[in-house]
């Protein structure tokens, strides 16, 4: 199976929030006080189901920016493009409609097309409190320049597959984000997000399924809301297990015995559930909250789900 490693470019504005988006799906902490502006383009490799995925993050300031348009073949062979754009820096929309205008004008070059996403970062602070009530100057703001954005993709043949708003306060709005952008390029994963909701929909009252693998990538996941846990509880939970899965994992998982790969812990209030898996000797994780179930049935059917998921991700890596 030797796929050609994939690319994906990560463009937008200089302060855009492209580093920090990397370092977030890096699982690094992010230092907001200490990060630096990117000089020139910077490569970061991700592995998902053992596919090799070149990050390509590209410095935003204009200087770097007039280079690139200047050398299409910085361009070549991408699978992915991710535009990112600061929510936040209305004054620089057009601007970054500009942008994304010039460098759709080589995309739209390439056989085959790269898949579009644009990331709408900052999603955070004022702008989100603002934001979240109708009728407000911000959303119009917003759908004009999606508008724009739009025109642009339309102008060039092409298309965005899809906009996210995203902060890295909000770790959950990063992974799911590039969850999709992962999907679109590693077709495995349909197949595996497919898999997972076929095996929930047994459980009824699952409001949280998640399948991490290792590094604690998203490779699929279910996020259902109820009257007593929300959304917003939903994801600030889903996100704080990728943190948590990743703490257990440099700590104890390497120390401690084989037994030890059921956990269950308290995250806002609610019991959530982690069960390692293991397949072809990579590890996974499956992350799931399960309304009104004793623990020890829902350790049952964790370990029954996480059998099948083994047997399933074995079965997909040949
Ligand atoms: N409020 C908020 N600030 C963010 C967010 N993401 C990044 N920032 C801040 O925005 C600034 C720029 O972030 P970077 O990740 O360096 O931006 P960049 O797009 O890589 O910038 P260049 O490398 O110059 O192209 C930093 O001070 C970050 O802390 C976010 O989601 N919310
Ligand atoms: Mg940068």
């Amino acid at each position: 199976m030797a796929n050609a490693k994939k690319k994906i470019l990560l463009a937008g504005l200089d302060n855009a929030g492209k580093t920090s988006l990397v370092e977030i799906v890096q699982n690094k902490m992010v230092d907001t006080v200490t990060i630096q502006p990117t000089k020139g383009i910077s490569r970061k490799e991700a592995q998902i189901l053992g596919e090799s995925i070149s990050v390509h993050d590209m410095g935003g300031q204009a200087m770097y920016r007039r280079q690139y348009l200047q050398r299409p073949i910085i361009y070549g062979e991408t699978d992915a493009v991710v535009f990112v754009i600061d929510l936040q820096d209305r004054a620089r929309y057009d601007e970054a409609v500009g942008y994304f205008d010039s460098t759709l004008v080589i995309l739209s070059q390439l056989n085959p097309l790269p898949k579009v996403f644009i990331l709408l970062s900052k999603y955070d602070g004022d702008y989100f409190t603002e934001f979240q009530q109708k009728d407000t100057p911000l959303r119009t703001e917003l759908d004009e320049l999606l508008v724009k954005l739009q025109q642009a993709a339309v102008e060039h043949d092409m298309s965005i597959i899809d906009a996210f708003r995203t902060s890295i306060f909000n770790e959950w709005s990063v992974y799911a984000a590039f969850f999709e952008i992962w999907s679109s390029i590693v077709t495995r994963l349909n197949d595996i997000q497919a898999y997972l909701e076929h095996v929930i929909a047994d459980i009824p009252d699952t409001q949280i399924a998640i399948l991490l693998d290792g590094s604690g990538n998203l490779l699929a996941y279910q996020l259902t809301e109820s009257a007593s846990v929300p959304l917003d509880a939903l994801v600030e939970i889903a996100g704080k297990t990728i943190t948590f899965m990743l703490e257990w994992k440099k700590n104890k998982i390497n120390r401690v015995a084989k037994e030890q790969d059921f956990v269950s812990l308290k995250i806002e209030g609610q019991s959530v559930l982690i069960q390692k898996l293991e397949a072809d000797k990579d590890d996974y994780y499956l992350v799931m909250l399960i309304k009104s179930v004793q623990l020890k049935s829902a350790q049952d059917i964790l370990q029954k789900l996480g059998f099948s998921l083994s047997i399933f991700l074995s079965i997909q890596e040949k």
